[in-house]
């Protein structure tokens, strides 16, 4: 009998999410005949319970649609075609070019762009590879969570979180620009949970969405005024009388309150656009507590966004709930904290660094040596960086670019080599997770298509042909123990226990349970660093580009990876009084100082009248991409992007 005529048996397996996203999800695979029919969420993960988001359950469009790469491909020159390359002719071709500009400028002129396409730790090994072979140029600053991270390391020493099971001690859950039903669907059982004992949420953000549905009360304040919002909070909580512990606990306490006072509370809700009762309410939720903040990653791409989580942070300290079971100010988890990567120097030992969200500018800018190389993993800066339009210029005028990546996209057209690497499904790699402290193996439910190389076996290719000989030697399994065990093996866990858990996971053991709970956080003082920084005044109105642009994630992508396909053309949501000659439905342009998009309108009473929202992520060729319109400015602290502060019009067509 031949093969097509045989029953084949369908079987499950096993995987973890690599995306980019907090849940780092167990997933259960269906594989017939070689091939995924079906893919849920893994029931025994303690986190994931069993469902999977609208993006991953909808993945094999991806995995088995027309973008897939399945061969390296190759041109010399960016206007003639691609042609199909074998894997020895891609790999030598690659290492001759980096040698040779290596051997002309310096491996200064070689960028490595590395982001977030997979969180798998086995991406190491490739930073590993471009910096013994140089050290090359890397980035700085981050174009995601930038700005978050250096408010909490200036305030508590350390970004990370309690469990997230902890929730279930508190009695309110303020959820501060999280979309918790789009980006990090998995924490909604555990504020079910929560709410089922009792526990009330409140969300404060300047967009209505879904999340609203799960809360008391919904605080619709100005995009960026959460610093303002968070003074007369403080003034509210200040007038009441702080405990003594906080006096102890916090360092700058006075010049904090002095900062507080500057303005009257009416006029720090003016700021904020919210009414006083509002302020009112959120005050009264933090002496109630245990309050625990769930501080969203979207509020930091702004130009105040370090001073917004910075004066968040504050609120949880001076409350006393930062310290309390049940309380905390949870940003981040730190996902990596398990793995042993000391092996690598990182950016220090580079020769030097291009500020991602200036991508594009930098790399067209630096000089002595010009960037004349740029080797991209797991990215797609056209779409994803601001200013795509420089993004693609600065890409598509250098000697020779890389991209390795599953799937074509508008930053593997800026390319003259594209290698072919493994999706989530194929994925082999360890896994740690940005919303909980569970980490696990992700495994291939499905072997690579021929001609698909893993970004490890990339890297170990290279590595021969560049003189690095064994450098990166070893089994995916040896990798796997390396990062892994010389951290976690000394409390139990290696590979082999991690493979033989039931859920699939195990816990970080070196993560607490409940942060701080000692009183001490851990900056130098063991104090909590409250900020004094002055309030950056409100930029003024701009009359000719009234409404500001929001592009945030949508459950249809992870990114630009848009598991079906985006609406043609993009839609830009607003109010219906902010721009009345345009209906509901109708198209109209979109512009900044940048540029122009033409965009399908959408009405939401719900909305502010000063914003205008997108989804991010669309295709920057197809006229779809919101970053196109979006300047590359930098935000107070961090070097992250403010990505939310753009100044747009809407004009009709
Ligand atoms: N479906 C889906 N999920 C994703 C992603 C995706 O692309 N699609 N991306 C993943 C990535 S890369 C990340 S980093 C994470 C987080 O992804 P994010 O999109 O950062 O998720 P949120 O933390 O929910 O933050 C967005 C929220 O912040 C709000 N916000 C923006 N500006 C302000 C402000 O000034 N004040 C206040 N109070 N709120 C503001 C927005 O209105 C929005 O509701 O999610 C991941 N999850
Ligand atoms: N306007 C606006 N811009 C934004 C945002 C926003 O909210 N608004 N969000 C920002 C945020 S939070 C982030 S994190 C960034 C995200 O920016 P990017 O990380 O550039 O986002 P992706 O589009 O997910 O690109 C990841 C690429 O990696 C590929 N990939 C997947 N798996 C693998 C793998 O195993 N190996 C390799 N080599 N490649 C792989 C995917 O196919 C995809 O093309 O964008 C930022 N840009
Ligand atoms: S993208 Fe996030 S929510 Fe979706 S399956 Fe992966 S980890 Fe889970
Ligand atoms: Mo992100």
């Amino acid at each position: 009998m031949s093969d097509a005529g045989r029953e084949s048996v369908p079987e499950t397996r096993r995987t973890l999410c690599n995306r980019d996203c907090p849940d780092a999800c167990g997933i259960i695979a269906t594989v017939e005949a070689g091939r995924v029919t079906a893919l849920r969420g893994d029931p025994a993960h303690p986190v994931t319970r069993g469902f999977l988001c609208h993006r991953t359950s909808h993945f094999l469009n991806l995995q088995y649609g027309p973008t897939r790469l399945t061969t390296p491909l190759w041109r010399r020159t960016l206007d003639a075609p691609f042609s199909p390359i074998g894997w020895d002719a891609a790999l030598a071709l690659a290492a001759e070019q980096l040698l040779r500009i290596r051997a002309e400028s310096g491996p200064a002129a070689i960028f490595h762009y590395r982001s977030g396409g997979s969180l798998g730790m086995m991406a190491n090994a490739v930073d590993l590879l471009f910096e013994r072979f140089g050290p090359v140029t890397v980035k700085r600053g981050d174009i995601c969570s930038g700005a978050g991270e250096a408010a909490q390391e200036a305030d508590f020493g350390v970004s990370e979180s309690s469990d997230l099971f902890a929730l279930r001690h508190a009695r309110h859950v303020l959820l501060w620009g999280k979309n918790v039903v789009v980006s990090s669907p998995h924490t909604l059982p555990v504020l079910r949970e929560a709410m089922a004992g009792g526990a009330r949420c409140v969300l404060i953000d300047p967009v209505f969405h879904k999340t609203a549905s799960y809360c008391e009360r919904f605080v619709q304040v100005r995009p960026g005024g959460d610093v303002a919002l968070a003074m007369a909070v403080a003034g509210l909580l200040l007038e009441a009388g702080l405990s003594d512990a906080v006096a102890a606990r916090c360092d700058h306490l006075e010049a904090y309150c002095d900062l507080v006072r500057s303005k009257t509370i009416a006029a720090w809700c003016a700021e904020a656009d919210v009414p006083l009762d509002a302020a009112r309410d959120l005050a009264r939720r933090l002496q109630d507590g245990p309050t625990a903040i769930l501080i969203g990653w979207g509020m930091g791409r702004r130009s105040n966004g370090s001073a917004i989580v910075r004066a968040v942070d504050a609120l949880s300290a001076i409350s006393g709930n930062l310290w309390r079971q049940g309380g905390g100010a949870s940003f981040y988890y730190r996902r990596r904290s398990a793995f042993d990567t000391s092996f690598l120097a990182g950016a220090e030992a580079a020769p030097r660094t291009v500020c991602e969200p200036l991508f594009g500018s930098e790399v067209l800018a630096l000089r002595d040596p010009p960037i004349r190389a740029v080797w991209v993993t797991a990215g797609n800066p056209v779409v994803m960086l601001p200013d795509s339009k420089r993004v693609a210029e600065a890409l598509r005028s250098r000697d020779f670019v890389v991209v390795v990546d599953p799937f074509e996209t508008d930053t593997t057209a800026c390319a003259h080599l594209v290698l072919p690497t493994t999706t989530l499904l194929e994925a082999d790699d360890l896994v740690g997770a940005y919303g909980h402290h569970h980490l696990g193996e992700a495994r291939p439910v499905v072997a690579p298509p021929e001609g698909v190389r893993s970004d490890l076996a990339i890297a170990q290719g290279l590595a021969n042909r560049l003189g690095l000989g064994s450098l990166l030697d070893g089994t995916v399994d040896a990798w796997k123990r390396r990062l892994l065990e010389p951290k976690l093996a000394p409390h139990g866990v290696t590979l082999d226990t991690v493979r033989a858990a039931p859920s699939g996971v195990v816990r970080n053991p070196l993560a607490e349970s409940v942060l701080f709970s000692d009183g001490r956080v851990h900056t130098a003082s063991g104090r909590v660093q409250l900020t004094t920084d002055p309030v950056a005044p409100r930029a003024g109105e701009d009359a000719t580009y009234p409404l500001t642009l929001m592009a945030l994630s949508t459950d249809r992508s992870q990114s630009s990876q848009w598991s079906k396909p985006p609406p043609v053309p993009a839609e830009v949501t607003i109010h219906p009084d902010a721009a009345p000659d345009l209906p509901d439905g109708s198209l109209a342009r979109l512009t900044s100082r940048l540029g122009e998009l033409v965009v399908r309108v959408r009405h939401d009473p719900r909305q502010r009248r000063d914003v205008a929202l997108m989804a991010k992520g669309g295709s920057y060729r197809r006229g779809l991409a919101a970053n196109a319109l979006t300047e590359a400015r930098l935000t107070d602290e961090g070097e992250g992007g403010a990505l939310y502060d753009q100044r747009v019009r809407l004009l009709p067509r």
